[in-house]
């Protein structure tokens, strides 16, 4: 896909908060939400900082990554009840504690059901390929599976996020363009610094937003120290962006970010210093063919 340099044409700038995640938690960022009212606070201040889209995972009341669909209802619900902003549940779930004391990826039989949620999410991630996820397990996103995932959002008219940790899983994704499954235009993240999957450079970047099709649109996921000047070179390109304590628990070296809404806003400034409009939450939702209920 052709980079685009002029600001004046591109796309108004999605910018999506991705918030809690499956991983980490308030031991080391304690201003990560974790419980549903606590995650529709900070999704609000995020909406009010820009943000037009929440990514989303859910935690049980002790903070652990859970997959359990009445949280997600509940944490769907105080969302939405405050704010417009566009819902997107990551289909990983995360690393879940079991009964012997381990922690495990989820797995594909705990992680289908996020199909069926209520109420609805606006968006579900599809994770593009089965790779070692930062040494912790195998993430599992067989092509059957996928498919089958994306036919059950289809169903139910949930927009889709199409998360990449390598340029082999941007095939994955146009094989099940192919297949007419997956709907174009197709909605990509690309995923750069997760051990298992590509590192982050420039060049790395530019060579997976080469090969992904005209008119698709794309955003940047990078972890820690790389999310910053990763974003902004995204930015530039007419890009989106994702931020969020999912992806950094830092706002600049050494000092933790205080919440979500400050990342967000960063961003904003970020933005408008370049020139690059923010999407409302109305223009990302037409912008990702979110049909919103
Ligand atoms: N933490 C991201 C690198 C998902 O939610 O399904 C992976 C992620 C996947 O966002
Ligand atoms: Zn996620």
């Amino acid at each position: 896909m052709e980079i685009t340099v002029e600001i004046a044409k591109m796309k108004k700038l999605i910018i999506t908060v991705a918030q809690t995640g499956g991983l980490h938690g308030k031991d080391i960022n304690p201003a990560l939400p974790e419980q549903p009212k606590e995650i529709a606070q900070s999704a609000y201040d995020c909406y009010n900082a820009g943000a037009s889209v929440c990514h989303i995972h859910a935690r049980d009341r002790q903070g652990h990554t859970t997959g359990d669909l009445e949280i997600y209802k509940e944490i769907l619900t105080e969302i939405k009840a405050k704010s417009p902003i566009i819902t997107q549940v990551g289909n990983g779930i995360g690393a879940v504690p079991r009964p012997d004391g381990s922690r495990t990826a989820a797995s594909l039989d705990e992680r289908m059901p996020l199909t069926v949620i209520e109420p609805k999410p606006d968006m579900l991630t599809i994770n593009m390929g089965t790779f070692e996820f930062d040494y912790i397990d195998t993430f599992e996103n067989p092509m059957w599976w996928n498919e089958d995932f994306c036919k059950r959002c289809n169903e139910r008219d949930i927009a889709i996020e199409c998360e990449c940790y390598d340029i082999s899983h941007i095939f994955n994704a146009l094989e099940l363009v192919k297949r007419g499954v997956l709907h174009t235009p197709v909605h990509f993240s690309l995923v750069l610094g997760v051990t298992g999957g590509m590192p982050f450079t420039p060049k790395l970047l530019a060579t997976m937003v080469d090969t992904i099709p005209e008119g698709s649109s794309w955003q940047v996921i990078t972890l820690s120290k790389h999310q910053l000047p990763s974003t902004v070179m995204a930015m530039c390109q007419g890009a989106n962006i994702r931020t969020g304590l999912e992806d950094n628990i830092y706002y600049s070296k050494g000092e933790l970010a205080k919440s979500n809404a400050q990342l967000v806003e960063r961003m904003v400034r970020i933005a408008r210093e370049i020139g690059r409009e923010v999407a409302t939450v109305e223009e990302a939702a037409e912008m990702m063919g979110v049909k919103r209920e």
